[in-house]
């Protein structure tokens, strides 16, 4: 098929669509996972892959993979992205790769993980009404590898819910604001990226790759004694925030290779598709305590304890 400039230039603006949209409707507690992969040659391949779980109950983790090639213009590539949404703790990793040797491929991601809960502040001993302080964080960290003349990248996460606030990768925030007992409110959070090596689009040979993770750790501090915050999820959002034990996300766990691969990842060692070493998500790392969380976690024991 011979391609026309007005095809190339469809198809890229279709690109730069927001994979899946905003609701602003939630369930009382509920997340969301909506990711678009593109490896596009034109061809027969699933070069344009979007998924959306819609607000359903969480955690939820999914995979969009891309695949396409097209053999008259050389093009051939490929894009996978996973996605985990839990309550507390968003996370994702995009990997792909493309080459051509004429023109008309694309490379590109994007997605939004979501989560909204119901929060309820209880006291045994204030009454209600009782002013209540809380103090909103979030540490968004990860990392980004574009190979491409004209790399283009952008995650970020949201922090409310006093001030509407935007954090960029890598970074963290927190905000502070007043409350009171009995009250009960929608707590959400949503973390957002987009990744693009628009030089492959352009005459080749080239050869473009997208490599990134970024994980968004959301936590809530009762600065009131003798308040605590009760969550629809179960989350409670004061403690500590583990990752997931299947260190190695190939969706089997418990298992020993998650063991495996996570000393080999504390020990240097390469595994493109593993979670990251900081496991108990305290921004500290390497450090004894991740693999003693590990194991406290592995063995069905509490983050942290
Ligand atoms: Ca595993
Ligand atoms: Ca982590
Ligand atoms: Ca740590």
């Amino acid at each position: 098929m011979q391609l026309s400039k007005q095809m190339i230039v469809a198809g890229f603006l279709g690109l730069f669509a927001v994979a899946g949209s905003s609701s602003t409707s939630f369930a009382q507690c509920s997340v969301r996972n909506s990711m678009r992969s593109v490896a596009l040659a034109w061809q027969s391949g699933f070069g344009d892959v979007s998924l959306d779980t819609g607000w359903i109950p969480g955690p939820v983790t999914r995979t969009a993979y891309a695949w396409d090639d097209n053999p008259s213009r050389g093009c051939i590539g490929a894009m996978t992205q996973n996605g985990t949404a839990d309550f507390g703790r968003l996370a994702f990793d995009a990997s792909g790769n493309a080459s051509t040797q004429s023109a008309g491929m694309f490379l590109y991601s994007s997605g939004e993980l979501g989560f909204s809960d119901t929060l309820s502040i209880q006291s045994d001993s204030l009454p209600v009404g009782t002013p209540v302080t809380l103090r909103y964080s979030v540490m968004l960290t990860g990392s980004v590898g574009i190979q491409d003349a004209n790399p283009q990248s952008n995650i970020y996460t949201t922090l409310g819910p006093c001030a509407t606030q935007n954090v960029s990768l890598p970074g963290s925030a927190s905000q502070t604001c007043q409350n009171s007992v009995g009250a009960t409110f929608v707590y959400w959070q949503l973390m957002n990226w987009s990744l693009n090596a628009p030089s492959i689009s352009g005459i080749g040979p080239i050869s473009s790759s997208i490599a990134a993770n970024a994980e968004a750790i959301y936590r809530i501090e009762v600065l009131t004694p003798g308040v605590r915050i009760v969550s629809c999820s179960g989350r409670d959002y004061t403690a500590p925030v583990c990752d997931s034990i299947d260190f190695n996300r190939n969706g089997v766990f418990p298992e020993d290779q998650d063991v495996i691969d996570f000393f080999n990842v504390l020990a240097g060692g390469a595994c493109a598709q593993c979670s990251d070493i900081d496991f108990n998500n305290n921004g500290v790392f390497p450090e004894d305590q991740d693999a003693i969380d590990f194991f406290t976690v592995l063995a069905g024991g509490q983050c942290g304890a």
